[in-house]
């Protein structure tokens, strides 16, 4: 039998504290996203009271919102939500990569688990299949991602 260690995390997220920053920009399918990572936190154990919803005006704004959230010391985990929909010019792309750039580089400076919900769609049938209906919801995959990493952070420290 092998004797490595294996550290993993759960999915319980009683007690701990959740951030979600979710861009207003497309909030037709953005709020859907943040009602999906709401349930499934609260699914697993988080308190209302211990998750704060912020929203900014688009996904750019992001990694700034989700920055000064974790300044204020009182989260366990941030969640990024946003919904990108390409349109006639490559302003899709340079947000995409800003936001995907900043939300990767706070997860690695922060200390505390960033998850990147943001969907980046070509039309708006791909944007109904990932915001809750054939695709599943992102919001809910990143919530659960930051579930799990909090736990695995925990087990880390403990381990
Ligand atoms: C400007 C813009 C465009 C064209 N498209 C989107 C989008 O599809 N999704 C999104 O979240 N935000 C978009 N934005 C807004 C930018 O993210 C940002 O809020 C503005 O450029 C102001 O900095």
């Amino acid at each position: 039998m092998s004797s490595v260690t294996v550290v993993e995390g759960v999915f319980k997220a009683d007690g701990k504290r959740f951030g979600i920053v979710a861009s207003r920009w497309n909030s037709f399918f953005a709020d859907r996203l943040v009602e999906g990572a709401v349930d499934a936190l609260v699914r697993h154990g988080a308190s209302d009271s211990d998750i704060v919803v912020a929203k900014c005006p688009g996904s750019f704004e992001l990694p700034q919102v989700a920055k000064r959230l974790a300044m204020t010391k009182k989260l366990d985990a941030i969640i990024c939500l946003g919904v990108l929909i390409r349109g006639s010019t490559p302003h899709f792309d340079y947000i995409a990569a800003e936001a995907t750039k900043g939300v990767g580089a706070l997860g690695l400076d922060l200390g505390i688990p960033v998850s990147f919900g943001v969907i980046t769609c070509d039309s708006l049938d791909q944007a109904v299949e990932r915001s809750g209906s054939k695709a599943g919801n992102k919001g809910v995959e990143a919530a659960m991602a930051a579930i799990e990493m909090v736990s695995l952070y925990d087990a880390l420290d403990n381990s």
